[in-house]
């Protein structure tokens, strides 16, 4: 008995001497966390690994029963992009929406022709409305210097910056970034999926990714995340930051216009995502971001306060036109700050592509969803690709 006892006593005072001296060992072996075995709950790695609970799956054919979220796809196009529509849209119904009838808004800024109305309205049995973009939510405001932006388009276009001469690419990543929430189309819903031309869906999707949304409470999904070109925005993140120190948050001088943070330094969301666009806590912007020609989103995120001042302060900056800020790091840097980071998803099991890169589903999740995408034809972990930085949020 003696024996049992002193056997008993080395071996809990190894446990406790190691899980102090060995950080891996104490966070495997913490209560919480064998707790968190047991009950399944997954620790130290990210939510979507633990994949879709299956009773959000409907495998039969035919209209899968409610309930819905109240959503729709939003797909800003023009006329002429109709045929890069079509493919996409046709893929969206086929692998999805024939079975959950969500509808869709379109949007444009010019008229749409009725040849574009009669072929997307055959594609699917869902409400499609198709609204007009308002003047002063799509062209270049008057205040900007059109000198001074005509200058840096011509060094972009020297530069060989894709777009870079352009000033209706210019007018759609600002209305991306800041007022497609706003139409009037769009009041009435609470999550959108984005749809872009030419784009390809390669998995048959048996549950509804807006219920994961609305009963997770998430506020923003991806599917591909990757480094934005430094030429096209070196001044934003000096426009978001300023002079505050994160993760306090305090000023450090103040001879220069305040930016963002130092204006509302308590903006910044608890528990944030901020370690997916920085590597120093803040310091400097790694230019990561999440690819928004995908997007699941809640509206409510952008018509939030908090997203709506930081728009406001980086249009008022001029970037979107002296430079050639996208949507998609504006929109990351937005998410990343403003909400929690389990309240932005990796879409893993929506196999998707975007030209040049695409997420394709491995192992199980490829099966389940019947993709047709190449296994080895997949980015998240390319050296380009930003996923391992979500990843290692969580670790
Ligand atoms: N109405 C309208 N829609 C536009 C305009 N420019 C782009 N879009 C739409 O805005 C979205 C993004 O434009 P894209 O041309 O796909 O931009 P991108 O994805 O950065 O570049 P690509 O590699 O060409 O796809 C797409 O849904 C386009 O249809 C425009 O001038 N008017
Ligand atoms: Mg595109």
């Amino acid at each position: 008995m003696r024996y049992v006892i002193l056997v008993l006593g080395i071996i809990i005072s190894l446990h406790f001497i190691l899980s102090f001296s060995h950080e891996d060992y104490g966070r495997a072996t913490s209560i919480s966390n064998l707790k968190n075995t047991i009950t399944g709950a997954a620790s130290h790695q990210p939510p979507y690994k633990a994949g879709v609970p299956e009773d959000y799956y409907y495998h039969s054919n035919g209209t899968a029963p409610g309930p819905r979220a109240n959503a729709a796809f939003v797909i800003l196009a023009r006329n002429s992009d109709l045929n890069g529509i079509v493919f996409s849209m046709k893929q969206m119904e086929d692998r999805f929406n024939k079975k959950f009838q969500y509808p869709y808004v379109f949007l444009n800024d010019d008229d749409f022709s009725d040849e574009f109305k009669r072929r997307i309205t055959a594609l699917t049995d869902a409400k499609v409305e198709f609204g007009k973009i308002p003047r002063d939510h799509w062209y270049q405001p008057d205040w900007i210097d059109e000198e001074k932006a005509s200058k840096a388009r011509d060094e972009m276009v020297k530069a060989q910056v894709i777009y870079g001469g352009s000033v209706p690419y210019r007018n759609m990543c600002r209305f991306n970034s800041g007022f497609f929430f706003r139409h009037e189309l769009l009041d009435k819903y609470k999550y959108y999926w984005r749809i872009e031309p030419d784009v390809n869906f390669y998995c048959d999707l048996d549950y509804d990714p807006f219920l994961i949304m609305q009963n997770e409470k998430k506020v923003y999904g991806f599917t591909v995340s990757l480094y934005e070109y430094e030429t096209t925005i070196p001044t934003l993140w000096d426009a978001v930051k300023g002079d505050t120190i994160i993760p306090s948050c305090s000023l450090v001088r103040s001879d220069r216009p305040p930016e963002f943070m130092d204006e509302n330094p308590d903006m910044l969301q608890e528990g944030n995502a901020l370690g997916f666009i920085s590597d120093d806590a803040g310091g400097t912007y790694n230019r990561c971001h999440f690819w928004s020609n995908f997007e699941i989103g809640d509206l409510d995120l952008w018509r939030s306060d908090a997203y709506m001042k930081f728009f406001e302060h980086l249009d008022k900056k001029g970037g979107f036109y002296y430079e050639r800020w996208g949507d998609a790091p504006v929109h990351s840097i937005g998410a990343a700050l403003f909400a929690k980071k389990e309240q932005i998803h990796f879409f893993n099991d929506i196999g998707y592509k975007h030209n040049p890169f695409q997420h394709c589903p491995q192992g199980d999740a490829h099966t389940k969803g019947k993709c047709w995408c190449d296994p080895s034809d997949n980015f998240d972990y390319h050296w380009y690709s930003c996923l391992a930085r979500y990843d290692k949020m969580f670790t």
